[in-house]
């Protein structure tokens, strides 16, 4: 934390503070509030966006009546701030020659932009580090702040699923100015009426069955997918899986207790799909050739109910 703050109270000249491609609130919520920091420390700096805000994102600024960056390239900016991202790829296409970069994040990449990078290792969310930072550069948060902070945290932990013992303590001094109940509130994402349809919709239409010691539900939908395999999660089911034949996809959702990694399942539907799959632990998605849906879909069907069976060992 040192270092970073000695490398951005360095900064001379036009600073532009990016978060990553379609930011998320971690992102834009660290930008924020980095330009803050900054400010009050005699660094003028502007916040930008590479594309655009996601939806919840977009929602957070709204709640607290923060204005959404623009999208307009700082291109004579000197400096280049890249927050919850250090990997170019995530940076749809940003122009970084000639400049000079500092970029903090908290996912370790090996590939990673040239300049300062400082990854706040197994830090839940880049909303911590910026916290940290203030701390460094010894400026006091206020409400606003603490409460944008709060958001990036809730946000990438997906209320707090993915804190660690790091998280807390951070947490409990943002709540000394931000308000719980209302950051988490505005945090939550409130589903459009058509995602709400099709994922009612897809659970009229689910079908599940039990297998070894848990339950696999599966459906289909015409958008939505994701959405469809959580509720079907929420409801009980230890792996679903909610196909969209029409455009050749499947999206497959997993509860935290059963056995398995549904982005592994998904690679192998991928081939069974002529395409590809992939994903992480618990929710994941494959795509491929839509007539083969079905094959795909049997083939996540069949290695769930392997999962589900006692001492399996399918990986
Ligand atoms: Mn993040």
């Amino acid at each position: 934390m040192k270092r970073l703050a000695r490398e951005l109270s360095s900064l001379r000249g036009e600073t532009a503070i990016y978060p990553h491609s379609i930011a998320d609130v971690d992102a834009l919520a660290g930008a924020m509030v980095l330009r803050d920091i900054l400010k009050r420390r005699g660094i003028t700096s502007s916040v930008h966006l590479v594309d655009t805000a996601n939806r919840q994102a977009r929602k957070v600024m709204e709640a607290l009546r923060l204005p959404i960056p623009s999208a307009l390239p700082a291109t004579d900016a000197d400096n280049v701030i890249l927050v919850d991202v250090s990997n170019p790829d995530l940076l749809g296409g940003l122009q970084l020659k000639g400049k000079r970069i500092v970029a903090i994040d908290h996912h370790f990449h090996s590939n990673h932009v040239r300049g300062y990078v400082h990854v706040e290792r197994g830090a839940a969310s880049t909303c911590e580090a910026i916290f940290l930072l203030a701390k460094e550069m010894k400026v006091q948060l206020n409400a606003k702040q603490s409460s944008l902070l709060l958001a990036g945290i809730l946000s990438d932990t997906a209320f707090f699923a993915g804190a660690n013992a790091a998280t807390f303590p951070i947490v409990a001094e943002l709540l000394k100015k931000a308000d719980y109940a209302k950051t988490a509130a505005f945090v939550r994402e409130e589903p459009d009426m058509p995602q709400k349809i099709a994922v009612l919709k897809a659970m009229q239409r689910a079908q599940y069955e039990k297998a070894g010691k848990g339950i696999v539900a599966w459906s289909n939908a015409g958008s939505f997918e994701l959405g469809a395999a959580l509720a079907l999660t929420d409801a009980g089911a230890d792996f679903a899986f909610v196909a969209n034949p029409k455009e050749g996809r499947i999206s497959g959702a997993k509860r935290a207790a059963a056995k398995g990694n549904i982005g592994k399942i998904m690679e192998k539907a991928g081939r069974s799909f002529g395409g590809s799959g992939g994903g992480h632990e618990s929710v994941g998605g494959c795509r491929g050739k839509p007539e083969k849906t079905q094959a795909a879909l049997d083939e996540c069907l069949r290695l769930s109910r392997l999962l589900l069976l006692a001492n399996s060992k399918i990986y």
